[in-house]
């Protein structure tokens, strides 16, 4: 393998796989990225012109996938309509991302007889109660709540569908909560350090007791890179850290890691349909593919996370007022 397209190469966690591969690999990358409001192309820059190249397109346009996909030896697909409270006020670009998209990279790969990697979440399988003993692993039910997730369970479910019926040389990863630099102020974590760095209280929604499973986005890539050279064929692979803690706890370590009181926060209206708890057993990933995460302690990757915030505002203060006007207008 030399030739490796990744899509949504220019948001969170795929411009850190692809800084991920420029380290750790001697691949060539082209990133396939619409450029939404999501992407960042300064989390691309500075990285070597003769190893990693740009293609703004769309995952769901087949006349940008084709000819891409059969220049390339493998593809990693990250691309995706990402957040959650997005797609309960309008479901229709997760739709055709997600789902439409995901379906002509399958055709393109399935036509040139490419490997590929689909990225996912966690979140396909619904929630746990708070006090369930048990975690997801590759054999839980689906059973997704939210638009999002039910796309991206759509969109597992067609990887699925395209191993067993065209024999696609397919793997698929459902990975927890990441955290971690260049995360869109949108998101949980980054939104609460940024309105923190602006003396704004943090927004909790309901009771804060909602548990997700924290993992780094840099062990994220570490695993996908894994699976992709030692994956099997046809299976899935579940990415997590061990690193459940509830919305409230991490509200309050973001305070006191920034010097203010634990108490500074406000709650403000619910998510709807808002999933309880998360977790991870990632077993099978640690004991078939020999898989580590490296940051296993959350509190020391959260301030790194903070310390990046608080360096580069420029890159996110651009973004602050809008993305807080549409949650002013819900309540949030
Ligand atoms: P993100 O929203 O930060 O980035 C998504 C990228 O996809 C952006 O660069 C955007 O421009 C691009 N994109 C969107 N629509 C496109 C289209 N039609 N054609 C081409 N490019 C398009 O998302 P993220 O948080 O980096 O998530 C990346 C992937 O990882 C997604 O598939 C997501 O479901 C999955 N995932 C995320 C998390 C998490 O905690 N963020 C956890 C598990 C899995
Ligand atoms: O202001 C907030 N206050 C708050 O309490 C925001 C933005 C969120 N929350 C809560 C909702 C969730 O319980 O924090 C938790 C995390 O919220 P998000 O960052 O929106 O993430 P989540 O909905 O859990 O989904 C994330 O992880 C799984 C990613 O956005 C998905 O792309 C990934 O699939």
């Amino acid at each position: 393998m030399e030739r490796l397209l990744v899509t949504g190469g220019a948001g969170f966690i795929g411009s850190n796989f692809v800084h991920h591969l420029v380290e750790h690999t001697d691949l060539s990358v082209t990133v396939l990225d619409k450029l939404t409001y999501a992407a960042s192309r300064e989390s691309l820059a500075g990285l070597p012109e003769d190893r990693v190249q740009l293609v703004v397109g769309d995952i769901a346009d087949e006349d940008t996938v084709d000819p891409l996909v059969a220049a390339h030896d493998a593809v990693v697909h990250y691309a995706a309509e990402s957040h959650n409270d997005n797609s309960l006020h309008d479901p229709s670009p997760f739709i055709r991302t997600n789902i439409l998209g995901t379906y002509t990279i399958l055709e393109a790969v399935r036509k040139h007889d490419k490997r590929l990697h689909h990225v996912s979440t966690d979140e396909v399988y619904g929630d746990l109660e708070l006090d369930d003993p048990k975690r997801f692993t590759e054999d839980t039910p689906y059973n997704p709540s939210s638009p999002y997730s039910a796309s991206k369970a759509g969109s597992d479910h067609l990887v699925r569908a395209w191993v067993r019926s065209f024999g696609v040389r397919a793997t698929v990863s459902n990975c927890s909560n990441n955290y971690g630099p260049w995360q869109h102020i949108e998101k949980f974590i980054p939104r609460q350090i940024t309105n923190v760095i602006d003396g704004v209280r943090p927004k909790l929604y309901g009771s804060g007791e909602n548990v997700r499973d924290w993992i780094h986005a840099e062990d994220h890539s570490s695993a996908v890179l894994t699976i992709l050279e030692k994956g099997s064929i046809g299976e899935t692979y579940l990415i997590g850290a061990d690193g459940e803690k509830n919305n409230l706890e991490v509200v309050r370590l973001i305070l006191t890691l920034m010097g203010r009181s634990e108490d500074d926060f406000d709650h403000v209206n619910d998510r709807a349909g808002h999933d309880l708890r998360y977790a991870i057993e990632s077993g099978k990933l640690r004991q078939e593919l020999g898989w580590q995460p490296q940051y296993q302690n959350f509190e020391s990757g959260l301030a790194d996370t903070i310390a990046w915030y608080q360096e580069h505002e420029d890159w996110w203060r651009p973004h602050k007022d809008a993305t807080e006007a549409k949650y002013a207008q819900k309540g949030q």
